[in-house]
């Protein structure tokens, strides 16, 4: 048996052309009268249906063709999902389509019903990745379309279900706002969601199906069609013939539907039932449909090596097109002379498209691929205020800066984020026990009374189900806040963050839209991101509430984290952020110390040296800007550090100036992007640097990063740089945390010690 079988697949339509026998007369009709009997698609419908399927054949033999050829990088097809374009026809454009890989045949159909679209050109400059692909602007191949409500996907399998959950959520709730969600959607739309089967097993496909039922049964809307592709197998491991269906025919809260490719006017119907289903209930659907897998995984998987050649030529002889071919055929809707001219003509222009779109410019700068992910300017930031009386309300009378006293970290959050939440109406609030109790440690307290269960809402409990909705809803139009319990529970659902809510604009072009002011033809999901973590909690012990890496978080490109240390620069830090993520799209991280949510004093028992007002409702944190502490002319040292190290850096510095050392500190406050720039200044100001980092030695903070940045400086050559860091060890409990993590006597020793130390400038 031939390896390849482009040729085999191809062939068999071909000779089912040649020897097929004809209109039957019996079955003759208008363009308009049924396809089938008593079927609701029509003849006209269907050829266009076939056009969109043939398009979509046509590209993944030529991708194919172009790999060989070094033109193309992408061999991934459609070939047997073709049934698809009856869900790209039948869905509305304004229908948000998060879609599987195979969907080749969906977007030609969806496509088809924009103003203006060039579906083939661009198909082949994704293929070619040229830097004119509009969706992906040649950084990836992915299916996309701005205009027609198709973001583009990672190749992570199952990875896009949370976030297709989101935005079907988010409909709702933005209706109740009275807000119009963004790009024009109308709060009658669906989400519709498309998988493969073996995706079916993933955990996060799972969250995504477990989130929708669970949304029925806590009576929220969830208006979400979900389509299994079920080709009976993934890559070269095989699903047994009833697995989906066992497992989604009974699952609460979520409709099951069932169709076979075999029979495109049955895809259709059934798919027409549960479009209308979701779309009338507002309630989840699951499309099971039957299909076949040809030519392989992708151009470079050879099926011989694991599946039997007459498994793959039974696969082949249900190849969808060939029973579609017959149905067309037979019926007289088509001739067997215009299937060939269709064919032959579609080609040819797919050709001239792949010509044309190969000689189309590449990225070929640094500059070019990474444009997306870049940071505004540091002046770029300006937080929106809502006005006294608003503010006035929201606060329940009194607007905190009139109050004069200082306060803790814990109690400023609640009170920046009521700030953001008048000023912002689309901003959302929600995770875990962030409602009526007002979060574990109070940092969300009285956000629900304020702005009710429609903007401040607990989830399920399920990390990556809250970052998936967070970029659903972040995609529809809200300006999400989503909290994450604890650092270390962050990490089970990381995927979300990393692999897809920060690489979404990458896989973007980032470019305005220029029929739609104010809307880009990218897609964004900004967000503000707020998790409780870090180290030296007292009272509440062990690694996991004491979760000292954010090894995890740094390695992110494009992303925006900062720690604030204090209650004032929580406030402004959570403005500039929420500027970040409304005006410029970005993903933002807030890591709030918890040790230091409830720690009012610095030096002394009682002096509430670390408690602030309450910064005027406008200010904004710089962007990217740390906070220094206490610069003179004299001093001989520069301590480094963020969160629960500026506290105990500061305690240090005043028992070194008590022995005649003088040592500046500067909170660096964001850690993505790093201030380097001015950490050097000061380095070179002072000749020693020492880096307090209460993150993990290796890798788990910021400190490699910056030692890094600063030994390499010529301009600070014999410069004495130091840094204290915690072991590489997990926090255990109660005092034996103290042993793994930096304690002030290190940091006072390192001190002493490199001060004792000439430098050599
Ligand atoms: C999370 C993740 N793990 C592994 C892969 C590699 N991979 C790509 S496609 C695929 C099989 C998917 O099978 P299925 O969901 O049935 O879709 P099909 O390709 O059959 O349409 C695998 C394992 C991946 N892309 N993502
Ligand atoms: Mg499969």
């Amino acid at each position: 048996m031939p390896i390849r079988r482009e040729g085999p697949v191809t062939e068999r339509l071909q000779q089912l052309l040649r020897t097929h026998p004809g209109p039957d007369p019996s079955k003759a009709g208008p363009m308009d009268a049924p396809i089938a009997p008593h079927s609701p698609m029509s003849r006209r419908q269907a050829v266009a249906i076939f056009e969109s399927a043939i398009q979509s054949r046509l590209q993944d033999l030529l991708s194919r063709e172009l790999k060989d050829k070094g033109i193309s990088y992408y061999t991934i097809g459609s070939s047997g999902h073709e049934a698809n374009a009856i869900l790209g026809e039948l869905t509305r454009a304004t229908d948000t389509a998060f879609l599987h890989y195979r969907s080749g045949a969906f977007m030609a159909a969806r496509l088809r019903k924009g103003r203006g679209e060039t579906p083939l050109f661009d198909a082949m400059l994704s293929f070619c990745a040229s830097a004119e692909d509009p969706i992906s602007g040649g950084r990836h191949k992915v299916l996309g379309s701005a205009s027609m409500h198709v973001p583009p996907q990672t190749s992570t399998i199952a990875s896009h279900l949370p976030k297709a959950l989101g935005f079907a959520m988010a409909l709702q709730r933005l209706e109740r706002l009275g807000i119009k969600p963004a790009h024009g959607v109308p709060h009658d739309s669906i989400v519709y969601c498309s998988f493969g089967d073996a995706s079916m097993n993933h955990a996060t496909a799972q969250a995504g199906l477990h989130g929708a039922g669970a949304a029925v049964m806590h009576k929220q809307p969830c208006p979400i069609l979900f389509a299994c592709e079920d080709n009976g197998i993934g890559i070269s491991v095989r699903t047994p013939d009833d697995y989906v269906e066992q497992m989604m025919r009974q699952r609460p809260g979520i409709r099951y539907f069932a169709c076979d490719s075999q029979d495109f006017p049955g895809v259709w119907n059934t798919a027409q039932q549960a479009i209308d289903y979701v779309r009338s209930q507002r309630k989840p659907a699951f499309l099971h449909t039957k299909t076949v897998r040809l030519m392989g995984h992708a151009g470079s998987d050879v099926e011989t090596n694991y599946m039997r050649p007459e498994h793959i030529e039974a696969n082949e002889a249900r190849d969808p097109l060939l029973a579609f071919v017959d149905l067309l055929l037979t019926s007289g809707a088509i001739s067997r002379e215009g299937i060939t001219a269709l064919y032959e003509d579609t080609d040819r222009r797919l050709r001239r498209a792949a010509e044309e779109a190969s000689a189309r410019p590449k990225l070929v700068t640094v500059e070019q691929v990474v444009a997306p992910l870049a940071l505004p300017d540091k002046g770029a930031c300006a937080v929106r205020v809502a006005d006294r009386d608003q503010r006035v309300k929201a606060f329940g009378g009194r607007l905190p800066e009139e109050d004069g006293r200082g306060r803790h970290l814990a109690y400023r959050i609640p009170q920046a984020l009521t700030d953001l939440f008048a000023a912002y109406p689309n901003a959302l609030l929600f995770g875990e026990d962030v409602a009526r109790k007002g979060g574990v440690y109070h940092a969300t307290k009285g956000l629900y009374e304020q702005f009710g269960g429609g903007r401040v809402f607990n989830t399920i409990l399920d990390e990556t189900t809250i970052l998936g909705l967070a970029q659903g809803m972040a995609q529809a139009g809200c300006l999400p806040f989503p909290e994450v319990q604890y650092l270390a529970y962050l990490h089970n659902a990381i995927d979300q963050l990393r692999g897809e809510a920060a690489s979404l604009q990458f896989f973007s072009t980032g470019k305005r839209h220029k029929d739609l002011p104010g809307q880009t033809t990218s897609f964004q999901n900004p967000m503000v991101l707020r998790i409780a973590g870090l180290a030296y909690q007292k009272g509440f012990g062990g690694h996991f509430h004491n979760d000292n890496s954010i090894g995890a978080l740094l390695d992110i490109p494009g992303i925006v984290l900062g720690v604030p240390s204090r209650a004032d620069d929580a406030t402004t830090m959570l403005r500039t952020m929420a500027s970040l993520a409304h005006d410029h799209g970005k993903v933002c991280v807030c890591l709030e110390p918890i040790a230091l949510y409830m720690q009012k004093d610095l030096h002394e028992p009682g002096d509430g040296a670390w408690q602030f007002g309450y910064p005027p409702p406008a200010e904004v944190m710089p962007f990217g800007a740390p906070r220094v502490y206490d610069a003179t002319d004299d001093d001989q040292l520069t301590i480094v550090s963020y969160g629960n190290g500026v506290w105990m850096s500061l305690r240090v510095q005043r028992r070194l100036r008590a022995r005649g050392i003088r040592a500046r500190v500067i909170d660096l406050r964001w850690l993505m992007p790093l201030a380097t720039d001015e950490v050097k200044r000061h380095v070179a100001a002072t000749g020693r640097c020492l880096i307090v980092d209460e993150c993990r030695a290796n890798h788990g903070g910021p400190s490699p990063m910056l030692l890094t940045e600063l030994s390499q400086d010529p301009a600070l050559r014999g410069c004495l740089l130091r840094r204290v860091a915690a072991h590489d060890s997990y926090v255990p409990l109660a005092a034996a945390a103290n042993l793994v993590l930096v304690q002030e006597p290190d940091i006072e020793r390192a001190a002493d010690e490199l001060c004792k130390e000439d430098v050599t400038r």
